[in-house]
């Protein structure tokens, strides 16, 4: 028989496959991106599968893959809930897979990754970046200030990550110098979730941290987001240990009482309306993970993001549609 599927009797019948049996190679099972064919997606996926810049426990560089695996659980459900529309509808998106580098220079991880981002957003593009360590987020804001200016930054984290010591590739000193690099609006700029030290007298951004984001909920931040962001172009950087380690365990440096994914996924969701260009998903670490759960936070935040963007767009139609 030529047919490789049926050869053996075991010819897949797709509607009773399982949900872990499906193709897994890219994120939510959207087609392969390729840098050098013609594109329509409006939005661009890539791993980046760096952990050379973390300083505690290593292992991130198998995060982007793990999300990947860990979205074939979300891909059945056509119209996510709670939204009303499928994301297809408004957004196409691709994934690049993932970049390459020289595994020990980092410097060809910034050379790459500034190229590459700089491409995609000069082509008018958005990116959805999956970390890899949170180091990645500093090329990354390189290539979209070149682009769009400094960004107002909407980050959640346990960590502020504007440290001004450290090593030249370090995953908690890139908000001070996404800050010195003026690549950031720190005036527009907001941190949710933090619970370990800083310099509170001189610090550049807002900070909720984690107890009053827990006392408070989700409408109180997205309230405070917006006053902050206000319409200023926005980037968000989702550093996974901003979650509890109950929700996050697979993450190099969890710190205890932090966000419910509840909390999370609402305020992620709560952002239709604002310029959003970008985000990036990061600390995923799946030698820590259980049972996916960090993974699968991660796809699912990264999956919300892009129904807000869609969401967006949707939107925009609507109103042009209305005025017509
Ligand atoms: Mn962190």
């Amino acid at each position: 028989m030529s047919d490789a599927n049926s050869s053996n009797g075991t010819q897949i019948n797709e509607a009773h496959s399982a949900i872990y049996a499906t193709q897994t190679s890219t994120f939510m099972q959207f087609p392969a991106y390729h840098p050098q064919s013609a594109s329509d997606a409006g939005v661009v996926v890539t791993g980046i599968p760096f952990d050379l810049a973390c300083s505690g426990r290593s292992g991130t560089r198998l995060g982007p893959n793990a999300i990947r695996q860990a979205s074939a659980n979300l891909v059945w459900e056509g119209i996510r809930w709670p939204w009303e529309f499928a994301l297809d509808d408004h957004l196409k998106v691709a994934d690049a897979g993932d970049l390459a580098f020289r595994y020990g220079e980092p410097q060809t991880l910034v050379d790459n990754l500034e190229t590459h981002a700089g491409r995609l957003l000069e082509a008018g593009k958005r990116m959805l970046s999956l970390g890899g360590d949170h180091f990645v987020s500093l090329p990354l804001l390189r290539a979209y200030a070149r682009r769009h200016g400094p960004l107002a930054l909407i980050h959640f984290d346990a960590h502020t990550d504007t440290y001004s010591g450290g090593t030249k590739y370090d995953h908690g000193t890139i908000f001070h110098h996404a800050v010195q690099e003026g690549l950031v609006d720190r005036d527009h700029s907001i941190q949710i979730g933090i619970r370990t030290t800083y310099d509170r007298q001189n610090h550049p951004f807002e900070v909720l941290d984690a107890a009053w984001v827990n006392d408070h909920g989700p409408a109180a931040v997205l309230e405070r987001i917006r006053r902050r962001v206000g319409d200023c172009k926005s980037y968000v950087s989702f550093d996974i240990d901003g979650l509890d380690p109950t929700y996050a365990p697979g993450t190099g440096t969890p710190v205890s009482g932090g966000l419910t994914i509840d909390c999370a996924l609402k305020v992620i969701r709560g952002l239709v309306g604002l310029e959003l260009v970008g985000m990036d998903l990061v600390e995923v670490n799946p030698a820590y993970d259980h049972a996916d759960i960090t993974a699968l936070a991660g796809a699912t935040l990264a999956l919300e993001f892009l129904y807000v963007l869609a969401a967006n767009k949707r939107r925009t139609s609507l109103i042009k549609s209305a005025g017509r």
